[in-house]
């Protein structure tokens, strides 16, 4: 399958961003009172959620995890919005209620980010069964790391998926860590794509760090989906290169085993091969960085000078009517 320039360019700019982003928080969350709550962070893993969201149409859904800036920006969430979000403030895309970890962009279809580990397959499969009740021609994403798919919901979700034939696209992104715990310590199998076999589904393994592969994979996995053939499971490898949350000091990841990965980055990898292939020029690329760098200095200055929602707030939204059609 080519894939063209435009797409090719396209996330190239969606892992800039990401980065930057991510980049501005791993600074601003070490000042004191700057940002509330933890600050976990997908560093290193861009090429999953840029390359996947480049695959889908602007009906699908995706739900997401605690790990989930990156998912969000790539799937079109407006940067102002989210960081005033991250920041705890009014003008954030859920009113400064959610903070950085129960972010959802219901106008770019991020329904939800769910930080019980394993909680997104079971509403995947919710989406999903709607999206097949009412013939539309779309699907659902779920984004979740390797520890999830030790969870029991893992497992439910993805027999009922399959028995159903629910448009759903697993997505594990096996970072070899969860938490603390190294994969070897909590996962016997060697590639969580094999358990795609016990529910009778397609199961690939990707290169999680090479964003056109997971570009591809996304693309096949849609077309099955969409085609009433049922879910996949893609696991892209790929590495938590920061710790499980900034605060986190990483003493359990050898040094040299960082050292290795950072040097895989997925950005540098496109960039160069986006630059040997003519398909962008070095100025090119350098101003495109610039210009990612501003829309995150943007939106720094946009939280800041948001306010924080009233104590009163706290009680609007709590309850929404709703109507089964
Ligand atoms: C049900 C549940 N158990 C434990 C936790 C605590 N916890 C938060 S993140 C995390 C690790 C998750 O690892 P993984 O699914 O591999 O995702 P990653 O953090 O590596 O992206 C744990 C154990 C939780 N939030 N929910």
């Amino acid at each position: 399958m080519q894939i063209t320039k435009e797409k090719k360019i396209e996330m190239l700019r969606s892992m800039l961003l990401s980065r930057q982003f991510e980049d501005k928080l791993t600074e601003l969350c070490k000042i004191e009172g700057k940002i509330p709550g933890m600050m976990i962070l997908c560093t290193g893993q861009e090429a999953v959620g840029s390359g996947v969201c480049a695959a889908l149409a602007p009906e699908d859904i995706i739900i997401s995890n605690h790990r989930s800036h990156n998912h969000l920006l790539a799937r079109g969430a407006d940067p102002n919005a989210l960081m005033a979000e991250i920041y705890g403030k009014r003008t954030g895309c859920n009113k400064g209620k959610s903070g950085t970890l129960h972010l959802a962009v219901p106008e770019v279809n991020a329904l939800c980010t769910t930080t019980v580990v394993g909680g997104g397959p079971p509403i995947a499969v919710g989406t999903a069964f709607a999206q097949q009740y009412r013939k539309e021609e779309s699907v659902t994403v779920c984004f979740f790391g390797d520890g999830a798919a030790d969870e029991g919901s893992f497992h439910e979700a993805l027999n009922l998926a399959s028995l159903w034939r629910l448009p759903v696209i697993f997505v594990c992104e096996n970072n070899l860590y969860a938490g603390a715990q190294r994969y070897e310590e909590h996962t016997k199998v060697k590639d969580i794509a094999d358990r795609a076999i016990a529910y009778a589904m397609p199961g690939e393994v990707v290169d999680g760090n090479d964003v056109t592969a997971v570009y591809r994979a996304a693309c096949k996995a849609r077309e099955i989906a969409v085609s009433e053939k049922g879910p996949t499971l893609i696991e892209c490898k790929t590495y938590r290169c920061h710790g499980h949350g900034e605060a986190d000091l990483q003493l359990y990841q050898p040094k040299d085993e960082i050292a290795a990965w950072v040097e895989k980055c997925p950005i540098d990898k496109l960039r160069d091969e986006a630059l040997s292939e003519g398909l962008i020029s070095n100025d090119a690329y350098e101003e495109m960085n610039r210009k990612m760098n501003e829309i995150v200095e943007n939106a720094v200055r946009f939280a800041e000078e948001s306010p924080f929602p009233s104590p009163e707030e706290a009680l609007e939204d709590v309850f929404v009517s709703s109507r089964i059609s």
